[in-house]
This record gives C-alpha cells, structure tokens and sequence, in this order.
C-alpha cells in the first residue's frame, strides 16, 4: 500500500473548505487510489468549528482517509505537505482600503510562505484561492526561497470553468465539448477570458468573438462577475464551484491535462506574453509529467492585447503597493 500523501488546507473551517475537504478526502482529487492524511489549518477562533469538521471527516468512514489533523500553526500544518492550498484569507472588511487589504493579507501568507520552505515536502505543490490570490501567492514565494517558483500557483481555474460554461451555453452544446480558453491575467474584475483559440463544439472561438457586442457586453462582463451574481442570487460567495476548481487545478497538475487541451493557471511569469517575469499572472498551461508547461506562440489581436494588458498593469499595481509595504 502506499504512504499516504499530506495534503494542508489553510481556511479549512470556512465554506470552500467544507465544500472541498470531502471530495479530496474521496479521491477525487488526487485519484482513487492514493490515501490522503488532511492538515487543517486554521485560526484559534476557528479551530473548534474545524474540530466539528473533523467529526463529519470520520463520520464519512473515507477509506482513503488516513487521518486528519488540525493546528493553528503554520510550521505544523506544513509539515510534510505535498499540496498546500492556501484558502484561508481575510476578507476586505467595509471601508477597508485595497493597502490595508494587501497588507493583512501579507501578514497571514509571508509567514505561511516561510513555514512552506522550511516544513513542507520537497515536491509541494501550492495552489492560493484566498483573494487577493495572485499577490497573496507572489508574497508567499517570496518567502520560500528554497521552493521552485513554479510550485506556487493561484487559482483561476474557476474563472477558466465559467467561462466553459458560459460558451456551452451560448453554443446549445454540452460543456465537454467546448474546452482551450484562456483566462489571462489578475484573478479581478480585470481578467481576460479570451475565446479567440477555443473549440466550441468543433466550431472555433474566434468565429464566435465576431460579434463583439456581445464577446465585450455579454460574455466577458458575465465570466469576470460571476462572483458577484452569485453572491446575489444565493446570499452568500460561490463556495462548491471554487472548491470544485481549486480540485481540478490539483488533479490536473498531478495527474495531467488531457491531450489536446489547455487548461488556465496563476504562476510566475518566465516572461511569456509580454508578462513582465515573476509576475503571478493567469495563463493557458497544460501539464505534463507534474509540471504545469505554458502554451506558447497563441496569436492575439488588438482586443486581446489591450486586455491583457489591462489586467497586468493592475498585478503590476498590486506588486508595487506590496513592495511599498516591504511585503515581498
Ligand atoms: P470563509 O470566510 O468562509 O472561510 C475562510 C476561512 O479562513 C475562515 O474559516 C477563517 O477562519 C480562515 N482563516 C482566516 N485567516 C486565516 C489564517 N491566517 N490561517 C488559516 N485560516 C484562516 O471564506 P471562503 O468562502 O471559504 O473563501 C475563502 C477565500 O477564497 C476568500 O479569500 C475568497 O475571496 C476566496 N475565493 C477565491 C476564489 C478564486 O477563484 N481564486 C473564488 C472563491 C472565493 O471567493
């Protein structure tokens, strides 16, 4: 039988992590076949609620499930982590400044950066979902030297699946037939969900993108505020879909993208796409042998292109207002 492999979750008490912490529990994360041993992270007010958790944990008799472990120590939840998924953030507060915003954020992912390099696997794999996630998971690389860069990664998977949808939809077609869209970008109302290279159920992307009232008016506004719609219709932030995601962000990384399709991923930028280089920027990647590879060479035009740029500039923003506060 295997060992089974430490996944941490940090936030484990909130909503993404209950809706998460099961389906990773089953197997459906890192396959049907691998035990999993969970370490919940969580803050001191919380740690009762992530106890409570744990008890349904068990209660699922997973037969994956080696065990759970709960802490409100970075340097204990790390330890031996293979996969690290950073949930837990504070959210902006009403009147809260988007400074004060980057600044007590940075004051929870620096110091869990610092216990990932020092604690956690040689092959750990970090995946920030707590916004705002591309900065919050630059500051975490900046504090683990001795991690490679391209294992810290932000989620933007779930931007990525709306917009599978959204298409699935505007096409009359099963959402399995559509697949090669790009989010490009910040993890903001600013991200690019670019269709131009999709195949949308064998028809291409760009054919669609020709009507541009409704690619600039309908599509892109509907992907980028999804979160808010939903926050509307359902009282409370999308919390199964994010999990879902951050699920498939993982289980791809591991296990691979399938042939032929492209999937949207946060990583430091190589410097690709006019990205300026280490900028944790939202990409089209497959996986290949545990390590998420850049689609290289896809073509933009003038929308693409200002777009993009757009929401760089915006990361760029956010890394000086980072750098201001000595957080990287
Ligand atoms: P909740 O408020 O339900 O849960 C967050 C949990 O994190 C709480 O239990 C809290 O006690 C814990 N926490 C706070 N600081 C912590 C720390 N320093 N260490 C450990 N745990 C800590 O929020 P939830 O709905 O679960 O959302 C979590 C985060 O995901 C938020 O930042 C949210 O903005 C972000 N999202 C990111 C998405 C993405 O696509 N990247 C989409 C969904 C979601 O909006």
């Amino acid at each position: 039988t295997r060992s089974p492999i430490r996944v941490a979750v940090t936030g484990a008490a909130g909503t993404i992590g209950y809706s998460m912490l099961f389906r990773i529990a089953s197997g459906a994360m890192l396959g049907a076949d691998v035990p999993v041993r969970l370490s919940l992270l969580e803050i001191p007010q919380a740690l009762r609620a992530a106890e409570g958790v744990a008890m349904e944990l068990a209660d699922s008799a997973f037969p994956l499930l080696d065990g759970v472990d709960i802490t409100d120590d970075p340097r204990l939840a790390f330890e031996g982590a293979s996969v690290a998924l950073l949930v837990g953030a504070r959210p902006r507060a009403a009147g809260m400044e988007r400074k004060d915003l980057l600044e007590v954020n940075g004051a929870i992912f620096g110091p869990q950066g610092r216990a990932i390099n020092d604690v956690a696997a040689d092959d750990v794999r970090i995946a920030v979902v707590g916004n705002p996630a591309n900065t919050n998971a630059a500051i975490a690389r900046a504090h683990a030297p001795d991690v490679p860069a391209s294992r810290f990664t932000a989620l933007t998977r779930l931007d990525h699946n709306r917009a599978l949808a959204q298409l699935a939809i505007r096409a009359g077609a099963p959402v399995g037939r559509v697949r090669n869209v790009t989010i490009w970008g910040n993890h903001s109302a600013t991200q690019y969900p670019d269709i131009f290279h999709a195949d949308v159920a064998g028809a291409p992307g760009a054919e669609l993108a020709r009507d541009e009232a409704w690619l600039t008016e309908q599509f892109i506004p509907t992907v980028a505020q999804r979160g808010s719609a939903i926050i509307e219709a359902r009282g409370t932030s999308s919390a199964a879909s994010a999990a879902n995601a951050t699920i498939d962000h993982v289980r791809d990384w591991v296990l691979g993208t399938p042939e032929g399709t492209w999937t949207s991923v946060a990583l430091p930028s190589p410097g690709s796409y006019g990205v300026p280089e280490g900028l944790v920027s939202s990409f089209p990647v497959v996986s290949r042998g545990g390590e998420w590879e850049l689609v290289e060479g896809l073509e933009h035009g003038e929308l693409s292109r200002r777009r993009i740029a757009a929401s760089v500039a915006e990361l760029e923003e956010e890394r000086a207002a980072v750098e201001a506060l000595g957080l990287l």
